[in-house]
């Protein structure tokens, strides 16, 4: 627990250096999410309908379609999120490893239907 923590305080401290992305040290919500999955939230700060993902997903299904507003990622891998299936139309966020962040933002808000995740940079 305590070196998880350290280890998300330096990357929300290295997302806030770059600006590449929102992200905090583990909240108590968002550290609810199993180890080695990636979580979709359906409302804002890990609230609402979760979605659970181990893998790449060419289509998350109807009933979580273009709902994602905030994420948690217990994973050691990147995910990205994609508007369409099959990982068509906009990329909407890159999520670094083991971040989590309460609010995706208005560009990106509700509009995930599928997700890759790589070791190396999507
Ligand atoms: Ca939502």
């Amino acid at each position: 627990m305590r070196t998880r923590n350290k280890i998300a305080l330096s990357m929300a401290v290295m997302l806030a250096a770059t600006g590449a992305a929102v992200a905090q040290a583990w909240p108590a919500q968002a550290a609810d999410c199993p180890a080695n999955v990636l979580c979709l939230y359906e409302h804002t700060s890990w609230g609402g309908n979760v979605m659970i993902l181990t893998s790449s997903t060419t289509n998350i299904g109807s009933w979580f379609n273009d709902k994602t507003t905030s994420f948690s990622n217990h994973t050691g891998m990147q995910w990205c999120l994609f508007e369409h299936d099959g990982y068509g139309g906009q990329k909407l966020m890159v999520i670094a490893p083991n971040s989590a962040a309460a609010n995706v933002g208005d560009a990106a808000n509700d509009k995930t239907t599928s997700a890759t995740y790589h070791s190396v940079w999507c």
